[in-house]
């Protein structure tokens, strides 16, 4: 058994199967990081470049994308980890229009093994449900992810809303076609290209 299994399981699509080859690998000692990254995020990235160039479909990137999530949700436990209080509280969404929830859900676990509450909103997430939800939980973040970039302009009118509401709350945005300068350009207060660095970035808030 090695990672290289991990990685064929999601071009397999393999959903049955991948959790018991991601319990057996962390058994074997492999840490969670290198599982996720080198066995369950890098075959999706290869999903992508398949897409790119014609040799996948949507129903192909829909079913390796359930097989990774079925990998991932072994691996949650791990990722989100026990706080005994939480540090701050964070809603979080794919923005309007996304469908995209594995990079945002990871964010929300790593988040969460931080030390935050994190309140999911889910994806296709509008203005008004971030707004409201900021409000009904005091959430000191909320954090939006786009994977696409006709859905990156939603980022921008969800950040000046919250802005002209008042609220305190700090706005991170993040996604693949997202950068520090179009965060900068939007109004966000931060932005990160990985998970990780999106628990890391809330820490240097609080
Ligand atoms: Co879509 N899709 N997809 N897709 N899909 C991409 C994104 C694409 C790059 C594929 C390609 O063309 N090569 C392309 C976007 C092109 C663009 O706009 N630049 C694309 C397209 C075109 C589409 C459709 C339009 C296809 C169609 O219908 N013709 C359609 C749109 C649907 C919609 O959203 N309205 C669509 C649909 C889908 C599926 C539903 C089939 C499925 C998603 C299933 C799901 O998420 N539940 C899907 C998938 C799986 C992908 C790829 C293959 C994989 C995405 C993924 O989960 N990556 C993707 C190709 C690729 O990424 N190479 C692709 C793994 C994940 C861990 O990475 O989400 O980037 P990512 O998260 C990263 C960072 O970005 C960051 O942290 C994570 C790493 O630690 N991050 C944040 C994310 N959010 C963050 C927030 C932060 C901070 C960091 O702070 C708040």
């Amino acid at each position: 058994m090695s990672l290289d299994d991990i990685y064929f399981s999601v071009l397999d699509f393999n959903e049955d199967g991948i959790g018991d080859l991601v319990r057996g690998e962390l058994e074997a000692g492999t840490a969670p990081s290198e599982i996720l990254n080198e066995g369950l995020v890098a075959a999706l990235e290869e999903v992508g470049r398949c897409f790119s160039e014609g040799t996948m479909f949507v129903p192909d990137m829909l079913m390796a994308a359930d097989t990774m999530k079925a990998g991932l949700e072994v691996l949650r436990p791990l990722l989100t980890g026990e706080a005994a209080t939480a540090k701050g509280t964070v809603v979080i969404g794919s923005v309007r229009g996304d469908m995209h929830d594995i990079g945002k859900n990871l964010v929300g676990m790593m988040v969460e093994g931080a030390g935050f509450k994190v309140v999911d909103l889910g994806v296709n997430v509008d203005t008004n449900t971030f707004i409201s939800a900021a409000g009904d939980n005091n959430a000191d973040f909320v954090l939006m992810s786009a994977l696409l970039t006709t859905t990156m302009a939603a980022m921008k009118t969800t950040v000046e809303a919250i802005k002209a509401e008042r609220l305190s709350t700090k706005v991170i945005v993040g996604g693949a076609p997202v950068n520090a300068e179009f965060a900068k350009a939007v109004g966000a207060d931060g932005y990160s290209d990985d998970a990780p660095g999106a628990a890391a970035l809330l820490g240097t808030f609080v």
